[in-house]
């Protein structure tokens, strides 16, 4: 059905369409199926199709005529076990192979009860070559169609996933490409390197030639390359701080206002508040979006000696998680004297009862019952969690797999710069070679065998 195939119109993946690897698995003939929205009542919700079976399944649910491609069309499902009706619905066509999978592909928007799920569920259970997609398969089939590359895949689920602004544009920038762009520049430039130095080697006269000629000719390239690699692993921490989010900890002695603050900030009663000193024992976990940052504030246990070994385990607790925490807000009651430790970079001194106590504070002072201090104090957080994070966070991997490949990548060119002086063109070669390894590892298959393959998609949810 390439026919219909408008290179200006529909393909809404077709900027990140790869060229397909060798060794990607042959294209399923199964016709797989999923909703992609949650399950539960909604308004709308919208089931994909992607296969070969995808016009049998319209002609079934009764719509005679092929919708256009990418077009929109009202079309009335029917039962075709009996002619039933089932939902007024909008039918969306991407014939193969200008689709998110590559292949066949319909998606159809119907009211999203429970009962319209039911009867479309029940029909399509009970025609031939079709089931239920398993998590990730359709990312996957589009992956193997070469429409997604690795970085792009990653991208992709990140974007599903990211819970704040600045997230989910720095998921979106690897999803359209940005990543795989960088890297084939990078691929370009060592194949370039390495083509000199090859050639040098066959036609040179003697290794001083080399040396003189290509080798020497190498170093200032190698250099830049090398500190564009070194700059995107630095890099990565803030990128995985991104995708991951940052955890702050507010800690403090019992009493002092720790769960009254976490709740202010989440705008909720996550945390149980009482009078009594002692009150919260286990940890609570809150996720936040600071200023465009994903976060988890977690409200810990009050920090005093005790004898009680329920209080005992959660303090334990408290000390944990605040020593995994990226900044720890030590929380102290107005009318205790304010400790003499002083701030440090991740650590963050915070007096609350303000109200209590109306003082020109030298350190920063809040009241969670006025209010007071609130926004300086979110500000104060968000300068902390912000200043590893560069405000542009250019075309860097956020995922383990993808910052390894690029740590090798930059290994193997430091290796080769310091073979430079040895006037080994050979090893210098191997060294490129092994960086243009790392880098196609980051953006194909390269090799990698199944189970990974299999994690990188498992993390989806089904009907993605
Ligand atoms: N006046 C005043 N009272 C506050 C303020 N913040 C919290 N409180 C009160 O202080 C008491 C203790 O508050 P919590 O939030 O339970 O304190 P906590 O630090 O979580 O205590 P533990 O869980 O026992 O460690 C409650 O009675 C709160 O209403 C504030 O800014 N001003
Ligand atoms: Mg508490």
């Amino acid at each position: 059905m390439a026919d219909d195939l408008d290179p200006d119109d529909g393909d809404r993946y077709r900027h990140a369409a790869a060229e397909p690897d060798e060794g990607r698995e042959e294209l399923s003939q199964d016709t797989i199926w999923a909703w992609a929205t949650p399950p539960g009542r909604s308004a709308l919700a919208v089931l994909r199709i992607s296969g070969p079976a995808v016009g049998n399944v319209l002609h079934a649910l009764g719509v005679r005529v092929l919708p256009a491609p990418r077009r929109a069309s009202l079309a009335r499902l029917v039962d075709p076990a009996d002619g039933q009706p089932i939902d007024q619905a909008i039918v969306l066509r991407f014939p193969a192979p200008a689709s998110f999978t590559g292949e066949d592909l319909v998606e159809i928007q119907h009211h999203g009860g429970l009962g319209v799920r039911r009867m479309l569920a029940n029909v399509l259970a009970h025609m031939p070559s079709l089931r239920p997609a398993e998590a990730g398969e359709f990312t996957r089939r589009a992956f193997l169609a070469g429409k997604l590359g690795l970085s792009e895949v990653a991208g992709l689920g990140d974007l599903v996933d990211a819970t704040t602004a600045r997230a989910a544009r720095h998921a979106l920038l690897r999803l359209e490409g940005e990543v795989s762009r960088q890297v084939e520049a990078w691929s370009d430039q060592l194949l370039g390197l390495r083509a000199e130095i090859e050639a040098d080697l066959d036609f040179a006269a003697d290794q001083a030639d080399v040396t003189a000629g290509a080798l020497g000719r190498a170093g200032p390239r190698l250099e830049l390359l090398r500190d564009q690699l070194r700059k995107a692993v630095q890099s990565a921490g803030a990128a995985t701080r991104l995708r991951e989010g940052f955890v702050v900890a507010v800690t403090g002695r019992p009493n002092v206002g720790k769960s009254s603050l976490v709740n202010l900030l989440a705008g909720r009663e996550v945390a149980i508040v009482t009078e009594r000193p002692g009150t919260t024992r286990d940890p609570i976990e809150v996720e936040l979006d600071l200023n465009g940052l994903p976060v988890t504030l977690i409200d810990t246990a009050g920090l005093r000696e005790t004898d009680d070994p329920i209080e005992q385990e959660g303090i334990r607790r408290a000390r944990e998680k605040a020593a995994g925490a990226d900044l720890v807000i030590e929380l102290v009651d107005a009318r205790d004297m304010p400790p003499a430790v002083v701030d440090c970079p991740n650590h963050l001194i915070v007096v609350n009862k303000a109200d209590l106590v109306p003082d020109r504070w030298a350190m920063l002072a809040i009241s969670c019952r006025t209010g007071t201090g609130i926004d300086e104090l979110l500000a104060a957080i968000a300068a902390r969690l912000d200043k590893d994070l560069p405000a542009e966070l250019g075309a860097v991997p956020a995922d383990a797999r993808g910052q390894a490949a690029v740590s090798q990548a930059l290994e193997a060119v430091e290796q080769a710069l310091a073979a430079l002086p040895l006037a080994e063109p050979v090893l210098v070669a191997e060294e490129l070679r092994a960086a243009a390894l790392a880098l196609a590892r980051l953006t194909g298959l390269g090799g990698d065998p199944e189970d990974v393959l299999s994690a990188i998609f498992a993390r989806f949810c089904i009907g993605k």
